[in-house]
């Protein structure tokens, strides 16, 4: 869709004269989903510290289009804030490949360490260059595989199944190296390829796999939790530099302080997500040995990160293991 055909006017501004007017965010998920409250109460945040001066207008339910699409025209400044996954950063930014490996973090705790530490504000400092400022990461739990056909124990049980992954060659590779089929797409049409049998299954979280209605059809959910890529919140360094040094320093505190919110939305979205997903008569299985499915990744790790400072990041971030 069209920014004009989502009935926003005016959003693409020329790159942000006018800098009382609000942010404007883009999420994919539907104004109740733990991403898109945090950054409304980031935006209250935000007004507190700036007299009110500044907020964030959320576009939520991706009335904007995919995050491909919404970061591309963050990227040219016609949109402020993007809240979206980091694998869609991957083509744009490369040191957000490195979260994004499956089978990096051992645990919530791992992944919070490493990514409230070092590599996880490299990674958010590496965006500058590359148009975008890296405002925080926001939770989004361990993704696990779901399909219409049977339970995934072992990577066998994937060959022959087509099973849609986001845009990015890691998880493009990731797919083919286990055995299955990657049909790279846009999440938003993942329910009705699920239901016409244009693909067999996808991957996700407890809270996306529930929002999605996708356990309505794809009902095997197989425990994988082959990796934990956090949702990333980006701005255009176009509006970035039209606000001023205490402004620019009002947003970071704000977004900063967004993220314990989210974390506690998160964990409880995760519990009633699971839930409604086992009430709704899902069969969830745990694989038999997850080394049958790390093993086969490994080499995915060399491939997609060639630079020298992204093998940097990894070593740091293995170094951070419990
Ligand atoms: C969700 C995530 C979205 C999007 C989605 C997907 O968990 O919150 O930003 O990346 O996964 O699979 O496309």
């Amino acid at each position: 869709m069209t920014l004009a055909g989502a009935g926003v006017t005016g959003l693409v501004t020329g790159c942000g004269q006018n800098t009382s007017r609000p942010l404007y965010a883009s999420d994919h998920h539907v104004a109740d989903y733990p991403t898109v409250r945090a950054v409304n109460a980031m935006s209250e945040l935000l007004a507190e510290k700036t007299d009110g001066r500044l907020s964030i207008k959320v576009y939520a339910g991706g009335q904007l289009g995919s995050e491909r699409d919404t970061l591309e025209i963050t990227l040219f400044g016609g949109l402020d804030v993007n809240r979206v996954n980091a694998a869609p950063l991957n083509s744009i930014a490369p040191m957000t490949v490195v979260p994004c490996l499956p089978f990096l973090f051992e645990n919530e705790q791992h992944l919070h360490r490493a990514l409230d530490g070092n590599p996880g504000q490299y990674i958010l400092n590496s965006l500058q260059g590359h148009g975008l400022v890296g405002l925080c990461y926001y939770d989004s739990g361990m993704r696990s595989f779901y399909n219409t056909k049977h339970p995934i124990r072992n990577p066998d049980d994937m060959k022959g199944m087509k099973f849609r992954v986001q845009n990015s060659d890691v998880y493009v590779s990731m797919v083919n190296s286990l055995g299955g089929d990657a049909t790279p797409m846009y999440l938003g049409e993942v329910y009705q390829s699920l239901v016409q049998g244009v693909i067999d299954g996808a991957e996700n979280n407890w809270p996306s796999y529930h929002a999605g209605r996708h356990f309505e059809v794809a009902k095997y959910y197989s425990l994988t939790r082959h990796v934990m890529a956090p949702e990333m919140l980006v701005l255009s360094m176009h509006r970035w530099r039209a606000l001023s040094d205490s402004d620019q320093a009002a947003v970071m505190e704000s977004a900063r302080e967004s993220v314990s919110i989210m974390r506690e939305l998160w964990a409880e979205r995760v519990v009633e997500a699971r839930k409604l997903i086992l009430a709704g008569g899902v069969e969830v299985n745990e694989v038999d040995d997850i080394s049958d499915f790390s093993n086969l990744m490994k080499p995915l790790w060399e491939r997609k990160s060639t630079q020298p400072k992204q093998r940097e990041l990894i070593e740091e971030i293995l170094d951070m293991r419990g």
